[in-house]
């Protein structure tokens, strides 16, 4: 059986990481296979380009084009070591963000050339796609609040993160990527409020999901 391939999108804070644990567990309980990663990082070539991405002391002039090289290049290690061979063992993929944080990120927060930014996800992907798209829709200021909340953490461990440090304006243009997105492919991404209790978003994910469960069974 071919396996199948979820990813999960949204600002930070929006509860992805929360939310990919939970359904990991209520998938595995009914049996299945799971493998659960995130982007960038997910290998150990991916998880060192995180850190040049996000932590490392010396990457405040990184650029935009870089940045979005950096990102597909973990992108593509992935795909390769590790989802292509978990879809094609049968097993249900994971994946906290996937080529659409690129577009949001990259294409709309730092304003790169949409064809540009979508021929190297290209590259990155071939024809690896995800089966569903949860979209996790957040308030601006709740996202903020998050956000600022782990700052003390951080600074704890003497980090930092790069990616956090940017303007409202970008984060408001990413999340205008998003719904263009959504827009563009409406039975891909399927967008939803995740402002509420753990357990409704929980629910509302197991509804998305399920369906997808019995697409093989005879
Ligand atoms: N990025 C990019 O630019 N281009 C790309 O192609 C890719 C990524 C792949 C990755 O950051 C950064 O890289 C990200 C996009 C960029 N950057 N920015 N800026 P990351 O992997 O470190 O983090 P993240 O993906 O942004 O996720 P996150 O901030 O860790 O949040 P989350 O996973 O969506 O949420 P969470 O960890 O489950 O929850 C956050 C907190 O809220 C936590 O304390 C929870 O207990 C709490 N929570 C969760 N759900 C709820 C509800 N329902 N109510 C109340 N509180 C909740």
């Amino acid at each position: 059986m071919k396996g199948l391939f979820i990813t999960f999108e949204g600002t930070e804070g929006s509860g992805k990481t929360t939310q990919i644990s939970l359904l990991a567990e209520r998938l595995r309980s009914a049996g299945c296979s799971v493998r659960t990663m995130r982007e960038p990082g997910g290998t150990l070539i991916g998880e060192e380009i995180r850190h040049t991405l996000k932590h490392s002391p010396d990457n405040h002039a990184m650029t935009a084009e870089a940045e979005l090289l950096l990102m597909n290049a973990s992108r593509a290690q992935l795909v390769r070591e590790v989802i292509r061979p978990a879809i094609a063992a049968g097993e249900i993929v994971l994946c906290d963000r996937f080529y659409d944080s690129t577009t949001a990120y990259q294409g709309y927060g730092r304003q790169l050339d949409l064809r540009m930014v979508k021929s190297i996800i290209d590259v990155a992907v071939g024809d690896t796609r995800p089966d569903l798209t949860l979209l996790f829709l957040i308030p601006q200021e709740v996202s903020e609040a998050r956000r600022l909340a782990r700052q003390p953490t951080l600074a704890l461990r003497f980090q930092r993160d790069r990616m956090e440090e940017a303007d409202r304006g970008f984060f408001e243009r990413v999340e205008e990527g998003y719904l263009a997105i959504a827009a563009a492919e409406p039975q891909r991404v399927r967008q939803f409020d995740a402002t509420g209790e753990v357990a409704v978003t929980q629910a509302a994910i197991w509804e998305l999901v399920q369906p997808l469960l019995a697409r093989d069974k005879p």
